[in-house]
């Protein structure tokens, strides 16, 4: 008797262990959504003195089969003193997610037919997309970011202040939807975004911030000011006339300098920041560096405060609108056949950054733009 009872405890322990097996392949995710890498993160923190945009990219890594409908929500939580004004949602364009973007893209059928949408609510949005007939669903090796969300003016008051992204269901479909796997698929988050310490209380004495931080060069027609505060300093000690930003730029609007709070701030029109400030020609990594604000205080004593600098570039991108895509491509030949303008920073039609502007910097930007 022994004996076989012997071998049936070994042959139980090999089911078990072959039932193991089989259930690690069976939660082997299908779907993977993760955040990819954030705009307006300085060193993987959002800046102490706050960031303008904070860009979430969403990305999905799809394993097997087509996914025919999906529905996904994300929404932001404010910790401590974090605060942030709206959650713009949007798809990437890269893609045909519906019949507007499959027509752009000049690709058949879109993933989608039925449609896509976006459903923004109170700190977060939706997205869905379901298809008919026609679509062809998510493809089975989709493996790209899907969408951004943007938050606006995030600020914070110090390093215990945080914003914290998680999924969560919308309507209507009230859970995520993921045709087939709804229970495989792997959600990288919560996320949680720290801010970086800034210098704590005034003990220190006086500090200077800019904004925003990083800089990005989009929307230079509308956005073209840098504002730069002074703190822990009483404005009734300063004389706010001799106020300059490198030593020689004086304050650019009307208003500045002006007293915001318990700080200073004053303004630098960005094009002449930077020319200024001996960050021409500016190199493909960008700027990452730091700047002075010098000022004296009423009774004569000079003072200069450093502060860092941050500008991000896009390499590629000539129409500063933050992205590099077809737009670039006509503007470059519009430059070389149609007499078209410069790039408001000239080197930056140096795509290649080999001294010289030609054609093969169109080239490069056309690989950029992986058109
Ligand atoms: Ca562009
Ligand atoms: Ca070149």
């Amino acid at each position: 008797m022994r004996a076989p009872l012997k071998a049936a405890v070994l042959l139980a322990a090999m089911v078990l262990v072959s039932f193991t097996g089989v259930a690690a392949q069976y939660f082997e995710p299908a779907v993977f959504v993760n955040v990819d890498e954030v705009e307006g993160l300085v060193g993987g923190m959002i800046p102490a003195g706050g960031v303008e945009n904070l860009v979430v990219p969403v990305r999905f890594i799809n394993i097997d089969d087509a996914r025919t409908a999906i529905s996904n929500g994300f929404y932001f939580a404010r910790v401590g003193g974090a605060d942030f004004t709206g959650v713009v949602g949007e798809w990437n364009p890269g893609y045909p997610w519906d019949w507007p973007h499959a027509m752009e893209l000049g690709v058949y059928p879109p993933y989608f037919d039925q449609g896509i949408f976006t459903n923004p609510f109170t700190d977060g949005s939706g997205f869905a997309g379901l298809t008919g007939g026609m679509g062809s669903g998510l493809p089975a090796d989709f493996d790209g970011v899907a969408y951004t969300l943007t938050l606006s003016d995030v600020t914070g008051t110090g390093p215990t202040d945080a914003i914290v992204m998680d999924s969560t269901w919308w309507l209507p479909a009230n859970y995520w939807l993921w045709s087939g796997v709804a229970a495989d698929v792997y959600w990288g988050g919560p996320y949680t975004f720290d801010f970086e310490e800034g210098p704590s209380g005034c003990e220190t004495g006086p500090f200077t911030t800019c904004w925003p931080q990083p800089t990005i060069l989009k929307a230079l027609e509308n956005d073209k000011i840098l504002n730069v505060a002074i703190h822990c300093q009483d404005p009734a000690e300063v004389n706010f006339s001799s106020i300059l930003v490198q030593g020689k730029i004086p304050p650019y609007t009307a208003n500045a300098p002006y007293i915001d709070g318990d700080s200073i701030v004053t303004d630098c029109f960005i094009m002449r920041f930077l020319g200024s400030s001996g960050f021409r020609p500016i190199p493909p990594e960008g700027v990452h560096t730091t700047y002075i604000v010098t000022y004296n205080l009423n009774d004569g004593t000079p003072m200069s405060l450093t502060g860092d600098y941050n500008l991000n570039v896009s390499v590629g991108d000539v129409t500063l609108d933050g992205v590099v895509n077809a737009d670039d491509v006509v503007f470059m030949s519009e430059y070389f056949w149609n007499k078209g303008q410069m790039c408001e920073i000239e080197e930056f039609m140096d795509v290649d950054w080999n001294g010289r502007v030609d054609i093969r910097d169109l080239q490069k930007i056309v690989e950029l733009s992986g058109l």
